[in-house]
Parts: C-alpha cells; structure tokens; sequence
C-alpha cells in the first residue's frame, strides 16, 4: 500500500481539488510553486506503462482541466506537467501521479531550482501544521471552484 493509498482511503490528510471515479488530485507537501497538485489515479500502479488506455486518457485529460483551473483560480501563466516514472527517475512514491506544477510571472530562477531541488535526493518532506493545512485548503478550494467553473 503506498501513501496515496493511504490518502485516497482517507486515512491521511491532504487538501484536495478533485475526486471522481477514477482519480484523484490532491496538492503536494512538499509544493514547486503555489497551487503545486498531483493527479493521482486511483488504481495503485507504479508505472504509466501499467495503466489501461482510458485511464491513461483519463488522468491527462484532468492534469490540463488542473492547469487551466490553477491560472483561473490562482493567477499562474502556463504549468508544467511532470512525471517520475520509475525510482531511476526520481519517483519517491511507486504510484503513477502526474505533477502539475504552475508558473508565475517572474518565478523563473525560484522554481527552476526549486524542480531541481524537488528531483535530487535531498529532498526532505515538509512538517504538517494546522496553519499550513489551512492554507494549503483554501489554495486546493480555489483550484477546485475554477475546475468546476470550467466543467
Ligand atoms: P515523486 O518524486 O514524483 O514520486 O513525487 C512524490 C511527491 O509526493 C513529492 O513531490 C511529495 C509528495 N508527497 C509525498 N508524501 C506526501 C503526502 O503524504 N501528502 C502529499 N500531499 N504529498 C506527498
């Protein structure tokens, strides 16, 4: 059982976006740039090779919905779609998520070393605190109004 098994059975917090059938999308812990989420399908599979052609279509049909929502929502300009698939790639969770990652106007030299620090090892996870989980709510409800707006 991975931690977004965990997540998704609600036996773990996270400030969602988005859930339906198939998938999820939560906001990462450890964010590049506000508004950072991750779609995650709901079937637990390390690998996108593993997932069936629907689901496939499925997850990036939502990752772009995610990426529009995120610059109505919260302002960003474009976003960058990203995937580690497979430990050799950076993957720290063995199961299929896509990052969806927004830019903002003049974040250049922050999020650029910021993704190089998020695909090194040095990466260290975030402590969880009530005001951070608030903030990063009303960050997901804002996401998610403009993903609905948008349906
Ligand atoms: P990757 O390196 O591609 O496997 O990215 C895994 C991401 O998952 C990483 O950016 C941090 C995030 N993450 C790990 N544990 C948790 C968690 O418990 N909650 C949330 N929201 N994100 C997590």
């Amino acid at each position: 059982m991975t931690i977004f098994d965990r997540i998704i059975a609600g036996d773990l917090p996270a400030s969602f976006v988005h859930q339906d059938d198939h998938c999820v999308v939560f906001l990462d812990i450890n964010p590049v740039s506000r508004g950072h989420a991750l779609v995650v399908p709901r079937l637990s599979q390390q690998h996108l090779a593993e997932l069936n052609e629907p689901l496939l279509a499925h997850i990036w049909r939502i990752a772009r919905d995610v990426g529009a929502a995120q610059q109505a929502g919260l302002g960003s300009l474009a976003q960058h779609f990203l995937v580690n698939d497979g430990p050799a790639a950076s993957q720290s969770v063995p199961h299929v998520h896509i990052h969806v990652i927004p830019r903002y106007r003049g974040d250049t030299v922050r999020t650029m070393s910021r993704i190089v620090w998020h695909l090194s090892t040095l990466m260290l996870p975030r402590r969880e605190s009530a005001a951070r989980r608030q903030a990063m709510d009303r960050t997901a409800a804002l996401i998610s109004e403009a993903m609905r707006n948008h349906a």
